[in-house]
């Protein structure tokens, strides 16, 4: 699977609209997967995980920041995500099925925020990029 030219563009052009409220989209994101998927919470027991928590926040912001990082070098994801990847792996050991719940709620997110922006094809995008991104963070798993 590799991202075309018009993928990046999509990708590039929302995430300069996330950018300015990384925060807010981070937390709603959690804050959805919390919800919608509680088994989710499991691996957070060291965190207060209530509506606007300063843990959640700052989980937040640091999710959506990785993503960033990801869209900055998206022509070079397997080294800019290597140590998350080692990380969720090796110490995390958060099980794969779980990047795909996170993946649908940061799009909703999205989506819910920029609905203009969030076409079929900008979403496609997204998804895309996402599942990338996710197959770079699991590949260590074995
Ligand atoms: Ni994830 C820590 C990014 C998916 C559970 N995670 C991080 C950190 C980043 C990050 C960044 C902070 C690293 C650091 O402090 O050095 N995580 C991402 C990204 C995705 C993702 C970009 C997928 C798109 N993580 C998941 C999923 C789960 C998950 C699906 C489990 C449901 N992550 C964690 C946990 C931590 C974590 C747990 C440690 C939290 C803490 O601070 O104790």
């Amino acid at each position: 699977m590799s991202l075309t030219k018009s993928d990046k563009t999509f990708i590039a052009s929302i995430w300069t609209k996330i950018a300015t409220q990384a925060d807010c989209i981070g937390t709603e994101a959690l804050e959805r997967l919390f919800l919608s998927f509680p088994q989710t919470k499991t691996y957070f027991p060291h965190f207060d995980l209530s509506h606007g928590s300063a843990q959640l926040h700052a989980h937040g912001s640091k999710v959506v920041a990785a993503i960033g990082d990801a869209v900055k070098n998206i022509d070079n994801l397997g080294s800019a995500l290597s140590k998350l990847s080692e990380l969720h792996a090796y110490n995390l050991r958060v099980d794969p099925v779980n990047f795909k719940l996170l993946s649908h709620t940061l799009l909703v997110t999205i989506a819910t925020h920029f609905p203009a922006d969030f076409t079929a094809e900008a979403h496609a995008a997204w998804d895309k990029f996402l599942s990338i991104v996710t197959s770079i963070l699991t590949e260590k798993y074995r």
